[in-house]
C-alpha cells in the first residue's frame, strides 16, 4: 500500500515526523510506502527550503487546498489550529494524524472527536512516549500483574526553558493559541502515560497552576524556535495569559492515587519526564533522561533493579541495532508512525486515537476547573 500525506506546520515536530518516515523503508520495510506529498504553512521563503530538507514535493499556503488531497494529514501546528483542519481532513475522507494536547480547549477536543467518530477514518493523537520500548516492557509487566495492584502513580514532566524572564515570548504561552502552558503542552503526555500504564481513567482531580513572569519580550527575528532561544533585549513586551507550572492529585476509576507535576520553571531540567507506579507486588520506574532503562522492583527485592529494555526481544528493538545498541527520543516517534500507518494500511485501529486524547483533554479541563475553585473537580464525561 502507498499513502500520500501532508504536514500543517514543518519547525521541531514537522521535522521530527518527517524523519520518522524517512526512517521507515530502511527499518520497518514492513509499513505502507510512503510520498511525503505537501508541507502546508505561511512563509513561503521558508517552506521552500523546508520542502527539500524534509523531503517534501511541494508546498502550500492553505490547508483548505490541501486536506482532502492526500490520504493522511499530520496536524503539528499550534493547538488552536488543530480542530478546523483537522475536522475538515476527517469529512474530506483523509486519515488525521495530530500533536498533543488534541485541542486549546475541551469543546474543541469533543468536535474533533466526534468528527472522527463520525467519519470511517483512522485519527492519531500524538502521545508518543507510549512507544518508547521501556513503556510498552513497562506496560505488558503491569498489564500481567508483575507488580499487583497498584497503589501510586507519580508522575513529572519537568523543563527549565522558561526561568530566564528575558526568554521571548512564544505561542505556547497564549491561551488563545495554546489553551494552557506546562498542564497541557507536558501534562497531556503524563496523564496519558497514566491512564495507559495503570489501564484505568482519572476520575477527580485537585489541581494548582501558576504562572511566574507575566510579560515576555516579543521574539525577535531569529526566536522561531522558543525552546531554544536565547534572552531576548527587545523591550515590548506580551502577556503570559498560560500556567508555568502545574501539579494536580488525582483520584484514578481503580483506586490509585496519582501526583502530577509539570514545569517550564524546574531549573536543571532540560526534558525530565518520569513517571513511577507503586504496586502490591512491587514497582516500576521510568526516566526519559535514561529512556533505553526500565527500574524494576519485584516481589520481597530490597531495592529496584535496572533493566536495559534493549534486548532484541523488547519492543522495536530488534528493528534497530544490535541488541544493548542504544536508541534515541526520535526512535519513538518511528514507532509511532510505523503503528499508525501500519493500522491505516491494515484496516485496523489504532490506539491513541482522537477519542483517547479527548479523555487527556477532559483531566486537563478539569484540573483547570479546580485550581478556578480552589477544590477538588470531576472529569466531566
Ligand atoms: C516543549 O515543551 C516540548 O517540545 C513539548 O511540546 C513536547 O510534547 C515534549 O515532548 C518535549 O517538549
Amino acid at each position: 500500500m502507498s499513502l500520500t500525506v501532508g504536514f500543517l506546520g514543518y519547525r521541531f515536530m514537522g521535522k521530527a515526523h518527517a524523519n520518522a518516515l524517512a526512517r521507515l523503508p530502511m527499518f520497518f520495510p514492513d509499513a505502507p510506502d510512503v510520498e511525503r506529498d505537501v508541507l502546508i504553512g505561511r512563509d513561503e521563503e521558508a517552506l521552500s527550503a523546508a520542502i527539500d530538507q524534509l523531503g517534501f514535493d511541494r508546498y502550500a499556503t492553505d490547508w483548505r487546498d490541501t486536506v482532502d488531497d492526500v490520504d493522511v494529514f499530520y496536524n503539528l501546528g499550534p493547538n488552536n489550529l488543530h480542530p478546523d483542519p483537522s475536522i475538515a481532513a476527517l469529512n474530506a475522507g483523509t486519515h488525521v494524524f495530530c500533536e498533543k494536547p488534541l485541542a486549546h480547549d475541551l469543546d474543541a477536543a469533543k468536535r474533533m472527536a466526534s468528527a472522527a467518530r463520525e467519519s470511517d477514518m483512522s485519527t492519531a493523537t500524538a502521545f508518543n512516549y507510549r512507544f518508547v520500548p521501556a513503556i510498552q516492557y513497562a506496560r505488558e509487566l503491569v498489564e500481567s500483574g508483575a507488580i499487583g495492584e497498584v497503589y501510586h502513580v507519580r508522575a513529572r514532566y519537568l523543563q527549565d526553558w522558561l526561568v530566564d524572564p528575558q526568554a521571548p515570548w512564544s505561542w505556547r504561552n497564549s491561551a488563545d493559541i495554546a489553551g494552557s502552558g506546562a498542564l497541557g503542552d507536558l501534562g497531556a503526555h503524563s496523564i496519558d502515560l497514566a491512564q495507559f500504564l495503570l489501564g484505568s481513567r482519572v476520575e477527580r482531580v485537585s489541581g494548582h497552576l501558576r504562572t511566574f513572569v507575566n510579560d515576555r519580550p516579543v521574539p525577535g527575528a531569529d526566536d522561531s524556535d522558543a525552546l531554544s532561544a536565547a534572552g531576548s533585549d527587545s523591550r515590548e513586551t506580551r502577556p503570559v495569559t498560560v500556567d508555568d507550572a502545574y501539579s494536580a492529585q488525582a483520584a484514578f476509576a481503580n483506586g490509585a492515587m496519582g501526583v502530577f507535576e509539570a514545569s517550564r520553571f524546574a531549573t536543571g531540567h532540560k526534558n525530565g519526564n518520569t513517571i513511577e507506579l507503586n504496586g502490591s507486588e512491587g514497582a516500576i520506574r521510568f526516566d526519559l533522561e535514561r529512556l533505553n532503562e526500565l527500574e524494576v522492583l519485584r516481589g520481597d527485592g530490597r531495592g529496584f533493579e535496572t533493566i536495559h529494555v534493549t534486548d532484541d526481544a523488547d519492543p522495536y528493538v530488534d528493528r534497530w541495532w544490535p541488541a544493548g545498541h542504544n536508541i534515541g527520543w526520535e526512535h519513538a516517534l518511528v514507532h509511532e508512525n510505523y503503528e499508525f500507518l501500519s493500522a491505516i494500511g491494515n484496516g485496523e485501529p489504532y490506539e491513541p486515537d482522537f477519542e483517547t486524547g479527548l479523555a487527556v483533554q477532559r483531566v486537563l479541563d478539569a484540573i483547570e476547573r479546580s485550581d478556578e475553585r480552589g477544590e477538588w473537580a470531576d472529569v466531566r464525561a
